[in-house]
């Protein structure tokens, strides 16, 4: 009765939403904070750096975790994990490319290893989602997407540290540049990583690691490609 039962239950519900991805492509996972314009309250702006630290703390541990992963990018409150399963016919996909649960443990292992970093009295959560994306220059333009958003962020960010929002209402980037030179203040001179965002990935030795001081992707875009290419 009981072996009956489970078979039914699993095939007509759990099975019925069973999503498997596409193989012998690029997956590319974001996990982003959820709400964290409110977890980030009382935190330094416009750049908290060891809420950054965890973020990549958090990446570092994923990267390590998941079968297949490339390369991730982070920026804000979010960070981005290329995986690929073309290396050879057989390479393996994370989960055998079940969605439900790659998407669930990357937001698990991502949220645990976050709150081991950030020791904090509020809950800290993340989503993840997944999108597959066939062509190489599609993922590139995916990557440099992300880097813009990171430096118009960045830009709102010290903005709204030295304005009301009120005051920065309707201006274009432009005008926001020229109101932070009015305070003496230059985005430009900002650290790299907070205009540009950061990146995770593997040294020559094969290990993950960390790095603070990657390119803008548009100018060069072997960074990005020298990470695509087999
Ligand atoms: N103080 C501070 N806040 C940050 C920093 N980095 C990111 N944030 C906050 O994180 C928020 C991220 O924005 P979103 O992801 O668009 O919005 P959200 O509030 O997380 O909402 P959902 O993602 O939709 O759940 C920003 O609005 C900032 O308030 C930082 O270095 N310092
Ligand atoms: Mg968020």
């Amino acid at each position: 009765m009981k072996d009956e039962l489970g078979s039914r239950i699993k095939q007509y519900y759990e099975d019925a939403l069973r999503i498997q991805l596409p193989r012998q492509t690029h997956v590319v996972l974001r996990i982003d904070g959820r709400s964290f314009h409110q977890f980030t309250k009382g935190l330094e702006r416009p750049y908290c750096r060891p809420l950054a630290d965890a973020l990549d703390q958090a990446a570092l541990a994923l990267c390590t975790e998941m079968t297949g992963c490339r390369f991730a990018y982070g920026q804000s409150d979010e960070y981005s994990f290329l995986l690929t399963d073309f290396e050879t016919e057989k390479s393996p996909l994370w989960f055998d490319g079940n969605l439900q649960k790659i998407v669930s443990v990357a937001a698990s292992v991502f949220t645990a290893a976050f709150a081991r970093a950030f020791p904090c009295p509020k809950l800290a959560s993340f989503d993840c989602r997944a999108m597959v994306i066939a062509q190489a220059s599609e993922v590139e333009k995916y990557f440099i997407w992300r880097q813009l958003d990171a430096s118009a962020n960045s830009l709102n960010m010290l903005a709204s540290a030295h304005y009301s929002h009120e005051e920065l209402l309707g201006k274009s980037e432009a005008e926001k540049h020229d109101l932070l030179h009015a305070k003496g203040l230059n985005w430009a001179k900002e650290p790299a990583d907070f205009k540009r965002g950061r990146a995770v990935r593997r040294k020559a030795d094969g290990v993950w690691a960390i790095d603070l001081e990657i390119p803008i992707f548009q100018r060069e875009l072997n960074y990005l490609r020298s990470l695509l290419r087999l």
